[in-house]
């Protein structure tokens, strides 16, 4: 395989899908070596269909607005690749949603459930509708029409869906809740489900949390203790505030957080008590966090990211390519020593470089937040035997899935010098596990 070919190929025949095109370019480049090194491989073709996705479904959603106005979303399912199992990943609602987006989270998802050491496939759908400012019944109505397409696409052996950006507990539900009418059976289709309604324990906690884990690890191989340090967290949903959770626990100190309109800096660091006033705000009242600092009379910055802040470590849980070449320098600059990914793909290639240039320890989305989708496919394990685990079962668990992650880019990624290029690590492990799955299944 000739990496520059392969992209130009894919840039000829997608062109207007950047996202996609940067994570297939990041992948390909660190797993190049490896590929040449079987022959085997290319005589197959692996690498095209390795990087294109088995099928894409894209439908119209149509719902009805408080007032009776009728709207229309698009709808789309990318099922990526199945070798492995089902295909397991997220629904994004977003307005910047689209299928290079959607793609690109799709081939990620495929790597990322390989190094989880669950028998789980890549996939990855989502809408450009965006849930604010609408009721919570235009919720409701919008995620019963979406799954009325989806539903025929998925199933508990098939296709497992799960959150992602604007989707949560509630849309979940809400689209479980219609899954099972229509499917006629309750056997867990999708995964971050209510407690109740067959969801488990630490699922809400398992993606934040897991990035802790996974820092932890990286820290290790430097003997350096996590307590103290201060974090530049960025976003506010699911993954920023139990990352965060979890930091004061471990006594770290967190400093800022952030949403699409800015971010807040607190030099007294987020306790317990200000966490609980993030999760209210944002969970509840689905307010902005600009209101935390006119609480806490601290500082927020309109329109601006949070990585010019000094700090010793930091944890982007927002979104993708939301720290750039200036960014990395600036935290390189002020003293950061590490950036776990919490957020898939927020780094862009020129970040990335400089991160590796200046020998800190940074890992990679694909590694680094597995812990999610890991707890997912915990979840599909506790439904299809019928039983619950306990909190402690399950985080124990989860601890254990990001330790083996971290071993495998020790494995993979260990520079003759001693350190450690996670991202060569993830990719090479994530690869040759799918890659020998597919060799196995023949050529389809
Ligand atoms: P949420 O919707 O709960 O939170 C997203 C946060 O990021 C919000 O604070 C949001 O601000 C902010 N944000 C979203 N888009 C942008 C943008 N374009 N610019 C700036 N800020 C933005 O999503 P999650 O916490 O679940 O997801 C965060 C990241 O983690 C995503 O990259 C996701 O793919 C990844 N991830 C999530 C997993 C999960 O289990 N949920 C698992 C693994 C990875 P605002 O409220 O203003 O929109
Ligand atoms: O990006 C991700 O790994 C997720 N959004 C979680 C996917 C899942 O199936 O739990």
């Amino acid at each position: 395989m000739k990496v520059q070919a392969v992209l130009d190929n894919l840039a000829k025949r997608f062109p207007n899908e950047p996202e996609y095109l940067q994570a297939v370019e990041e992948v390909l480049t660190s797993i190049e070596d490896v590929y040449n090194q079987h022959p085997e491989f290319e005589k197959v073709n692996l690498i095209e269909r390795l990087c294109i996705p088995d099928r894409i479904f894209s439908f119209r959603v149509t719902w009805m607005d408080d007032k009776g106005g009728v709207h229309t979303n698009m709808g789309y399912r990318i099922q990526h690749n199945n070798c492995i199992g089902p295909y397991k990943g997220g629904l994004r609602f977003h307005t910047s949603v689209n299928p290079s987006i959607l793609k690109f989270l799709a081939f990620e998802q495929t790597f990322k459930n390989a190094l989880t050491t669950l028998p789980m496939g890549g996939g990855k759908g989502g809408s450009d509708f965006s849930a604010k400012g609408k009721s919570d019944a235009e919720v409701m109505r919008f995620c019963q029409a979406f799954v009325l397409e989806l539903w025929r696409h998925i199933g508990p052996n098939t296709d497992v869906p799960a959150g992602d950006i604007g989707v949560g507990g509630r849309e979940v539900n809400y689209m479980y809740g219609m899954y099972k009418k229509l499917a006629r059976e309750n056997t867990g289709t999708f995964t971050g489900k209510s407690l109740e309604g067959g969801g488990s324990l630490i699922r809400p906690e398992a993606t934040g949390y897991g990035n802790v884990y996974f820092l932890l690890e990286m820290l290790k191989t430097k003997n350096i203790d996590i307590k103290g340090k201060i974090i530049t967290v960025s976003g506010s949903g699911n993954v920023a505030q139990y990352t965060t959770e979890k930091l004061i626990e471990l006594g770290a100190k967190v400093v800022t957080m952030s949403d699409s309109n800015g971010y807040i800096y607190d030099p007294e660091g987020i306790d317990k008590e200000k966490l609980d006033y993030i999760m209210e705000l944002k969970n509840v009242w689905r307010g902005r966090i600009k209101e935390y600092a006119d609480k806490y009379g601290c500082k927020y910055v309109e329109g601006k990211r949070p990585w010019g802040e000094k700090c010793d470590i930091a944890l982007p849980s927002a979104t993708q390519n939301e720290i750039d070449g200036r960014d990395a320098q600036m935290l390189v600059d002020n003293g950061c020593i590490a950036v776990s990914e919490g957020a898939n793909m927020p780094s862009t290639p020129e970040a990335i470089a400089i991160f590796q240039k200046n020998n800190i320890l940074y890992a990679p989305g694909k590694a680094a937040n597995a812990g999610g989708v890991s707890v997912s496919g915990l979840e599909m394990t506790q439904n299809s035997i019928k039983l619950s685990w306990s909190k402690e079962e399950v985080d124990e668990k989860l601890k254990g899935i990001m330790k083996d992650i971290h071993t495998q880019c020790v494995k993979y990624g260990t520079n003759p010098d001693g350190s450690i290029n996670y991202v060569k690590g993830a990719n090479v492990a994530g690869f040759m596990k799918v890659a020998k799955a597919m060799m196995a299944q023949g050529v389809i």
